[in-house]
């Protein structure tokens, strides 16, 4: 039965950030996956972070390994609250607390930082990734764990069936459609909903756990040899297997400011085409996904960057941009830049173009240059009359990245050959 509660519990949060990200190389050859840069002055962990903020919960812990320099660097400079009120967004590195392994899966991330939690002692942990693009209240999904009293609670939302293999997929009583019947990591096999044969509910990677019940699951899940020791792997179907597993449905989920058009946007930005994508749906005329909410803001830091600028080259050419986001630092000579998004300090030069392409800070666009469909990582330099993205095997033939669906990426420090 549950109970009547009287006070707000006390919220731990702890962010997920030590993933490699190796599906978005070579964008995470030198950052962790949640430090890749995303909109132009953001980092995908300003997500979920800004999300956790937005939810009134102050005390919060961001677990990283990976790679982390960059991501601790942005943690600090962008996250740091005041201590008043013993609020904080604190980064943990992997320390070896327990033994001489570093962490072996994100369970065993949380098992290696039960002492973040005997510190805070809190009622609720929220546990949350740290590479995804969306706006979620997550004391929303609090209220419902509370009131069905589950020990965990999965976030779901409904994915295309031929995504499975990147999810988890949830399958729920019918019954009772908050709790949760199965719950399999990344089938190969998945069955579509009765109601839409061609979707599944599949997990966010966001969980509410009561603290005990983690704290129990993670340390016997330590103690087993044959597990992964990963929550979407062995945690969560743990939970499902005693009967303690409830789904929250993402579509249900309230944002002040959202509207009809980015109400239940989530991407999962795991791969070079969806990272493009997701990027791409920020440079629309009306977005899918909404930055200009005040209302649910997203925070982030960056350097200290003049206003961005555009001005006349050669021969009075025009600089301009269309249909982009221009972050702060930029500068447009006489060139033309067209559904794109340009991060700090980048500088474009006359009479070239750039198209539907993504340029991360300090990209430097030489005279006469051509983008179209491209990444470009940050402070690479693109030589006079270059042309990138216009011929895939000239592209892989310079030793860069051609996805799936035709996107050309450039690495940090690749040398763009004339
Ligand atoms: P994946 O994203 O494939 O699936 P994982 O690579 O473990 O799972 O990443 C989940 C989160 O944990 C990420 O934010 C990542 O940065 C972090 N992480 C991974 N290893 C870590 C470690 N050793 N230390 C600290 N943090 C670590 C997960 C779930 C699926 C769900 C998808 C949704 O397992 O069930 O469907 O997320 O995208």
């Amino acid at each position: 039965m549950p109970q009547r509660r009287t006070a707000a519990p006390k919220v731990l949060a702890i962010v997920l950030a030590g993933g490699e990200g190796k599906r978005l190389m070579p964008l995470t050859a030198e950052r962790a996956k949640p430090a890749v840069p995303f909109g132009g002055i953001y980092r995908l962990i300003d997500f979920a972070l800004s999300n956790v903020i937005n939810s009134g919960y102050r005390k919060v812990v961001v677990l990283t390994q990976y790679k982390s320099h960059s991501l601790d660097r942005h943690v600090s400079r962008a996250w740091r609250m005041s201590t008043m009120l013993g609020n904080y967004v604190a980064a943990i590195p992997a320390q070896q607390r327990v033994d001489k392994s570093w962490y072996t899966g994100s369970a065993n991330a949380i098992f290696q930082s039960l002492n973040a939690i005997a510190d805070e002692r809190p009622d609720i942990v929220v546990v949350v990734g740290a590479d995804h693009v969306y706006r979620m209240d997550f004391s929303q999904m609090v209220e419902q764990h509370l009131d069905t009293g589950a020990a965990c609670t999965v976030a779901a939302i409904r994915q295309p069936i031929e995504l499975s293999t990147q999810f988890g997929v949830v399958e729920v009583q019918p019954q009772d459609p908050r709790r949760i019947s199965a719950f399999r990591e990344k089938p190969a096999d998945a069955v579509g909903l009765p109601d839409a044969p061609h979707e599944v509910l599949a997990s966010m990677g966001n969980y509410v756990f009561t603290t005990d019940a983690l704290i129990d699951a993670v340390t016997r899940d330590d103690r087993d040899e044959d597990s992964s020791h990963d929550m979407g792997g062995d945690i969560v179907p743990d939970f499902v297997s005693r009967g303690e597993a409830f789904a929250y449905d993402f579509s249900s989920n309230e944002v002040p400011g959202a509207k009809d058009r980015d109400r239940g946007y989530w991407r999962d930005v795991g791969t070079l085409d969806s990272y493009y994508d997701a990027q791409m749906d920020l440079t629309s005329i009306h977005p899918i996904f909404n930055l200009y909410n005040y209302d649910w803001p997203i925070y982030t830091h960056y350097g200290p960057y003049p206003p961005a600028k555009f001005v006349h080259g050669e021969q009075g050419r025009i600089g301009e941009a269309l249909n982009s986001c221009v972050s702060p630092g930029v500068v447009v000579s006489g060139a033309r830049v067209n559904n794109s998004i340009l991060s700090p300090g980048c500088f474009v030069h006359s009479y070239s173009s750039i198209d539907d392409s993504v340029l991360l800070n300090g990209v430097d666009v030489g005279r006469s240059a051509q983008l179209r469909r491209v990444i470009l990582d940050k402070d690479v330099v693109v030589p006079e009359g270059a042309q990138i993205g216009f011929d895939a095997e000239h592209d892989r033939a310079r030793g860069f990245v051609v996805t799936e669906s035709g996107i050309t990426v450039v690495g940090k420090g690749q040398e763009v050959p004339r």
